[in-house]
């Protein structure tokens, strides 16, 4: 396959002055029928008239009204063009039914759809389908469909047609098409400056009572774009259509956003509190994109984290600011170290600004996005808040409607603040995570604190350079009062120092604070100190960084010597656990385990080979030894975090029910599951309900509620999901892979919803060491899968090799069985381009 780098950016000859549509819709023989008005740029380097296109039955192409014979090339056509403008006609034949890689215009449950982003556009017409092509779009859809939307505002509609105009120029992957029968939860907000906008969330008969929570996400989002960015919306509608068959969670597209129904619609009955809040956020980050997305855009697809690290970064604030902020910087944490590091330490590393890619697709990762946002909180941090809102202010204003690169993005800063950023830039072209090796001194009441900072090699870059690095440090004395609040210290080169003056005493530092840089803190320390910080540092995030610290030395240690569980550990956690001052959302927090992969990539580090086995019995250990230490207190803990009254997904009712399912499983050690069955009978919301399920399978006694589970659920597709994933999470290892294969033999298991088959496939590879049970048949499985599913989803496919990147942390048995399946998959006839560009990076 062809490789694209950043370096050979060229822009496209012609402008798009506008852009005219007609959809003829059938099921298998939609035509599309375009108009477009091209002028040619007058300072162009290159007049090549090429349009991108893939999958379109060409009938017929005009050029100021007469017929032309353009030549098909790989990936579009070219054709003579005149040299003054012009309007390009062409009409196309496209197959929506028989489109499974869900790209382009597609059908889920017999309604039409379109995903373009990022280069699905080009599966629906012929068009210069590149961000930095930037026009307006009118539409016209004919088909009799009940409901048929496109973006920006309507124009008219009448029997079997509707037709749409978006004023605002656009690049092409920001079109949406959508037609079926749908029905809408209307709303309307007023803006800042007294504009009336009409909201509705759009979906199948039957969801109608899951749209509320979203509506007033949508409206809460609206506000605070408005509060803290000055942002107000620019149309007069703005829709959401929740989609069951789709790639990602949702879609920007202008005016008309398109979610993938997991990430829009909720109930009580039929979510849990993680997924309200996880709703609540992405509505929120498609929101934001109106202006960190659309209104200014990407000049290419290399510049992807220009809008996402900052769409991430602002929807992560939005979060912190309607619930908590510390939990929120928690739970991003973990997701970093859980998605982001292992990316950023294997094969796939990669900068957040790729230099080269051979499929897009490919690089809608954790990186461009967590890391990319990362990014952005650390640019903040070293300018200060004003500073930051100052220069986002000149973003837009001197941005607005362009398609910018990452340069046009730090030169605003630099504008802004008199600041230079270039040793900053290297965030953006260096991959790997860096190290930073703390040491400390301290004499006379002088304390000082040296850091060196070295990145390993990733793919392509041997070599790294020092990076600017915003150290948030505080000093605590051993009594366990702050002497030093937080500061802000600002490394640049490989290795520095940091002196403070006039300490009584050696004191306790705590670094990295609020985690102000996505890098390995590396330092000698003793258990001791963990605990001291755990139960004083006043930085929640280090407070709980010290606890999850500690809980790795502690599973680490029983891995390598066969330890029993640290006493003074236990005692630590039991002594948090029962201290109700405490937030339950923080105590929820501190007892759920770091992950078994986080375990191994630990082990790794240290120079071991991790086995996933002992690793589990480890933590199976652990867990026992704490529920057998807590066993008089769990009842009371259980009553007193049980939330009475209606469920509301709030923040404070949900880390209540969190640290009540963090109890729950405990006891569930004990009793056998009996407070979980009564649980689950007298459960009222999913929450609940789905903790107590868990609870029950883990100890091998829910089959019973399992089948009432099915029996209440099956025909919501979404509880299915979690059915589907949760009987996989909660195997035993032996048992993991023989869960997932027959559940592939279940009648609702489906290759052709996403959703479905992350369920299962996301759940294998999400239980450490039952997808690398030494058997193989884990990585077989999903590599038997993987190999179906490319002929029919690339790029869903291409996205869950990502489950093999960690293949070389393990032992020689284990990577010569996953060399083995990668191998095949790499050797299938037909391979996507996707997934043979993953398979191969992961390979190498
Ligand atoms: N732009 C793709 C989906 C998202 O990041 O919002
Ligand atoms: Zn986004």
């Amino acid at each position: 396959p062809k490789t694209f780098y950043l370096k050979d950016y060229m822009p496209f000859g012609y402008d798009a002055e506008s852009v005219h549509l007609t959809f003829r819709l059938a099921p298998e023989t939609t035509r599309v029928i375009s108009r477009i008005r091209f002028a040619p740029k007058p300072d162009a380097a290159d007049r090549t008239f090429f349009l991108h296109g893939e999958e379109l039955k060409l009938i017929s192409a005009k050029i100021d009204g007469q017929e032309v014979t353009p030549e098909l090339v790989e990936g579009g056509l070219t054709c003579e063009v005149p040299g003054a403008p012009f309007t390009w006609e062409a009409e196309v034949e496209i197959n929506p039914a028989g489109n499974t890689a869900l790209e382009g215009l597609y059908m889920s449950n017999r309604m039409y759809c379109t995903q373009c982003e990022a280069e699905g556009f080009r599966k629906i017409t012929y068009y210069p389908d590149r961000p930095d092509v930037m026009s307006t779009f009118t539409v016209r859809i004919e088909g009799d469909e009940p409901v048929m939307l496109s973006n920006g505002n309507p124009m008219g509609q009448g029997e079997g047609w509707a037709e749409w105009h978006d004023p605002w120029p656009k690049p092409a992957y920001l079109f949406a098409l959508v037609a079926g029968d749908l029905v809408n939860h209307p709303g309307s907000f007023t803006t800042k400056s007294g504009k009336e906008v009409e909201l509705n969330i759009w979906v199948r008969p039957g969801d109608e009572h899951k749209c509320a929570f979203g509506m007033e996400a949508l409206k809460k989002s609206m506000k605070w774009d408005e509060d803290v960015y000055g942002l107000e919306y620019d149309l007069d509608l703005f829709n959401i259509v929740a989609v069951d068959d789709f790639n990602m969670g949702a879609m920007e597209n202008k005016g008309l956003n398109i979610f993938n129904s997991s990430c829009v619609l909720a109930s009580p009955e039929t979510s849990t509190d993680a997924n309200f809040e996880r709703i609540e956020a992405i509505i929120a980050h498609e929101y934001f994109h109106n202006w960190t997305g659309n209104r200014i855009t990407c000049r290419d697809w290399f510049q992807l984290c220009l809008k996402e690290g900052l769409t991430v970064f602002r929807d992560a604030q939005f979060t912190a600011d309607m619930r908590s902020e510390p939990v929120k910087r928690i739970e991003d944490v973990i997701a970093l170290r859980a998605r982001q590091f292992p990316e950023d330490n294997g094969p796939l590393a990669h900068p957040p600004r790729p230099e080269q890619f051979q499929e897009i697709n490919n690089f809608y990762t954790a990186t461009v996005y967590e890391k990319g946002a990362e990014v952005i909180g650390m640019l903040k941090r070293l300018v200060g808040d004003e500073n930051y809102y100052k220069a986002l202010k000149l973003y837009f204003e001197r941005h607005d409607g362009q398609a910018c690169t990452i340069e046009d993005w730090l030169k605003v800063f630099e504008d802004a603040t008199g600041r230079g950023l270039s040793q900053f830039k290297l965030w953006y072209s260096q991959a790997g995570t860096p190290r930073l090796k703390v040491s400390e001194d301290y004499a006379d009441g002088t304390y000082t604190l040296t850091f060196e900072q070295s990145t390993p090699p990733t793919p392509g870059q041997p070599d790294k350079a020092p990076r600017v690095i915003p150290v948030a440090v505080g000093l605590l004395s051993p009594n366990g009062d702050e002497v030093r609040a937080t500061e802000v210290l600002e490394l640049t080169e490989a290795k520095q120092s940091f002196t403070y003056q006039g300490l009584a005493s050696k004191p306790v530092p705590s670094i990295l604070r609020e985690f102000s840089a996505p890098v390995i803190l590396e330092r000698e320390t003793t258990n001791a100190e963990r605990a001291f910080l755990l139960a004083h540092d006043t930085d929640p995030f280090n407070r709980w960084e010290a606890g999850n610290a500690l809980a790795k030395e502690v599973r680490v240690a029983m891995v390598l010597d066969g330890a029993a569980p640290d006493a003074a550990y236990l005692d630590a956690l039991e002594k948090l656990v029962r201290d109700d001052d405490q937030d339950p959302a923080f105590r929820a927090l501190v007892l759920t385990p770091p992950s078994q992969s986080d375990i191994a990539q630990t082990l790794f580090d240290r120079g071991h080979t991790p086995d996933p086995q002992k690793i589990y019995d480890a933590a199976e250990t652990f867990t026992q030894t704490l529920a057998q230490q807590l066993e008089t207190s769990l009842p009371r803990l259980y009553a007193a975090t049980t939330v009475d009254g209606p469920y509301a997904p709030d923040a404070e009712g949900a880390g209540k029910r969190a640290l009540n399912g963090r109890i729950l499983s405990l006891l569930t050690r004990l009793d056998g599951g009996e407070q979980a069955a009564r649980q689950y009978q007298a459960a009222d919301n999913m929450t609940q309900q789905y903790a107590a399920l868990g609870a029950l399978l883990k100890a091998e006694n829910g089959e019973a509620q399992s089948q009432a589970f099915f029996g209440q659920w099956q025909d919501d597709r979404l509880v299915m999901d979690k059915w589907f994933a949760l009987q996989i999470a909660c195997a035993a290892p032996e048992k993991t892979a023989a869960t997932a294969a027959a559940l592939t033999r279940h009648p609702l298991f489906s290759m052709k919803n996403p959703n479905r088959f992350r369920a299962v496939f996301g759940a294998l590879a999400g239980h450490h060491a039952g997808f690398h049970h030494a058997s193989g048949e884990g990585y077989q499985l999903l590599a038997d899968n993987l190999i179906a599913l490319d002929k029919l989803n690339p790029q869903t496919t291409a996205r869950m090799c990502a489950a093999f990147q960690t293949w070389k942390r393990y032992d020689a048995g284990r990577q010569s069985l996953i060399r083995a399946q990668l191998t095949r998959i790499a050797g299938t006839d037909g391979l996507s381009r996707d997934t043979t560009e993953m398979v191969t990076r992961i390979l190498d």
